[in-house]
């Protein structure tokens, strides 16, 4: 007998089934970020990972699971095979070309359409239930094209869309007052991109709204200049880029922010890509990022936030850009 036999007696066959497995695809900087927030702040144990490069699989594989002492119970397993994100609540797909330096994000488009095409049906095979998070750039565009390959309902395919970027103007809010960025309270919504719009009407520390401080916050004629704030969360990319190479780490976390509200079923809001056709009279077949209630089923509702005219205007126009963009692929 083995030492196993010896030791572990049998009185039923384990569950192999977490029920709670988020699935990561593409495994460089982006992805592995977002399997380690997920793993290290809880949000589940159970990980899959899956790339089209099977030694760096098995590395990174390796370098996480020799820290399972040090995280809560972790289950990681990585293949090229989907067949090991069999069961899945959520599908993170971070797989794809990033932008190089100077390249915006639209540049990536059907290079990355061509890698969803391989990636979703394989996804669905194995976890007919999940919910898609789309990461890959350009992400609204992205989102919409995995919307249409997978045939799922609109509220299990989203885009993280402008959670980061809504998470990168409170940060430089907080920076400006002094105050923490969880106190501060500013979205902004549209694009993950250039064509991004800050809700500026809305942003406000504790109810204070900044706007009735100051009526000309966000324009040109603000003497403090705040449109710096939103220029350099749509800088701040091309930024890092610049300086590192990439992104990763607020990538990271703001994906495992999501997966957690999808897995606990908080009923959190957040900036996320869903498709915006009938809000705010919004005509395309795209989708955008709105604040929505993110639960176990996806998206179960959108705001509708109170935009003025020219936040609409803006937001139309992202509508028009990624509708554009869209006539020009092929899925
Ligand atoms: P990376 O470090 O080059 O990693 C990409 C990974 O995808 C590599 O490991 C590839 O092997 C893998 N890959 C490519 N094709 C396939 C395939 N067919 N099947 C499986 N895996 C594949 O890029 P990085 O991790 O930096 O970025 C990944 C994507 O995230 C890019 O499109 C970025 O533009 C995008 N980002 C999106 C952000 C967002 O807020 N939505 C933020 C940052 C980056």
């Amino acid at each position: 007998m083995s030492v196993k036999e010896s030791l572990l007696l049998p009185v039923s066959d384990p569950v192999i089934s977490s029920g709670h497995k988020i699935t990561v695809v593409g495994i460089g900087q982006v992805g592995m970020a977002c399997a380690f927030s997920i793993l290290t702040q809880n949000v589940s144990n159970d990980v899959a990972l899956v790339d089209c490069m099977t030694e760096k699989l098995q590395g990174e594989l390796l370098d996480l699971q020799h820290g399972s002492c040090f995280m809560k119970n972790a289950q990681i397993q990585a293949s090229t095979d989907y067949a090991v994100t069999a069961g899945s609540r959520v599908c993170v797909v971070t797989a794809g070309a990033r932008q190089r330096e100077g390249e915006s994000r639209l540049d990536l488009v059907q290079r990355n359409v061509d890698i969803l095409k391989f990636i979703i049906p394989q996804l669905l095979q194995y976890s007919p239930n999940t919910i898609l998070l789309i990461v890959s750039n350009p992400v609204d565009i992205l989102t919409y094209v995995a919307w249409k390959i997978s045939g799922l309902p609109k509220h299990r395919v989203i885009g993280s869309g402008t959670n980061l970027d809504s998470a990168r103007f409170r940060f430089l809010m907080s920076q400006r007052l002094g105050v923490a960025s969880t106190s501060c309270h500013g979205w902004i919504i549209g694009e993950h991109g250039d064509s991004s719009v800050p809700v500026w009407s809305g942003v406000n520390i504790a109810g204070v709204n900044l706007r009735d401080i100051n009526p000309n916050i966000g324009t040109e004629d603000d003497s403090e200049k705040w449109s710096d704030v939103h220029r350099e969360v749509v800088d701040s990319a091309y930024e890092i880029i610049k300086l590192k190479g990439y992104t990763s780490w607020a990538i990271g976390l703001s994906v495992a922010a999501l997966t957690s509200s999808i897995l606990k079923n908080s009923r959190k809001i957040h900036a996320v890509s869903v498709n915006v056709q009938g809000r705010h009279g919004i005509t395309e077949d795209v989708y955008l990022s709105l604040p929505a209630i993110i639960g176990t089923d996806g998206v179960s509702e959108i705001v509708n936030q109170t935009l003025t005219n020219e936040e609409r205007a803006r937001l139309h126009k992202s509508a028009g850009i990624m509708n554009e963009v869209q006539k020009n692929i092929v899925i």
